[in-house]
C-alpha cells in the first residue's frame, strides 16, 4: 500500500512538473525579436556607415515616407509585441534587424538614462532585468519609439 502511494505521489509530481514547464515553455514569451528591415545601402549612405548591418528591403527614403505619413514605420517592431511572464523571470531581446535598438523598461525617462549597455546591435542578444512586481509593464525601443512590447507580470 505505501509502495502504490508513494508511486502515486511520485507521478503526481511528475505530473506537476511537467504542467509547470510546459506551461513556462508554451508561452515561449520570455524572448522577443528586435525586427527591422533597413536596407544597408541607403541607411548607410544617409546615416553613415555601419548604421544597417543587415540585408532588408526598405530604403532610407521609404523609410522616412512612411515614418512622416504614419508616425511610424510597421517593420520595425517587437514580435511579439505582448508577453506573459512570471515575478522573477526576465525577457531576453534578440536583435533580428540591421540596426541598433533598445529593448527598454519605461515608465518615464528611462530612454534620456540609456548607456552604451541597453544598445542591442544587430545579431546580439539582451536580457532585461527580471520582472520584480505583479502588473503589467512596457517596453519599448528609445530610438524607434513606435517599437513597444506590453509584458503582463504574473505571480
Ligand atoms: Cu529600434
Amino acid at each position: 500500500m505505501y509502495r502504490s502511494l508513494s508511486s502515486i505521489g511520485i507521478v503526481l509530481a511528475t505530473i506537476a512538473f511537467t504542467a509547470c514547464s510546459d506551461s513556462i515553455s508554451a508561452n515561449a514569451n520570455t524572448h522577443v525579436s528586435v525586427q527591422d528591415q533597413c536596407d544597408p545601402a541607403s541607411f548607410n549612405a544617409a546615416i553613415g556607415a555601419g548604421a544597417c548591418s543587415k540585408q532588408g528591403n526598405m530604403t532610407f527614403a521609404q523609410f522616412n515616407s512612411e515614418l512622416s505619413a504614419t508616425q511610424q514605420v510597421a517593420a520595425w517592431r517587437f514580435v511579439p509585441p505582448n508577453l506573459t511572464v512570471r515575478v522573477g523571470q526576465s525577457i531576453t531581446a534578440t536583435n533580428d534587424g540591421g540596426e541598433v535598438h533598445t529593448f527598454t523598461e519605461v515608465v518615464a525617462p528611462e530612454c534620456h538614462a540609456l548607456t552604451a549597455t541597453d544598445m542591442i546591435a544587430s545579431g546580439t542578444t539582451f536580457t532585461a532585468d527580471a520582472e520584480t512586481t505583479v502588473g503589467t509593464e512596457h517596453y519599448q525601443c528609445c530610438i524607434h519609439p513606435w517599437m513597444r512590447a506590453t509584458v503582463t507580470v504574473t505571480g
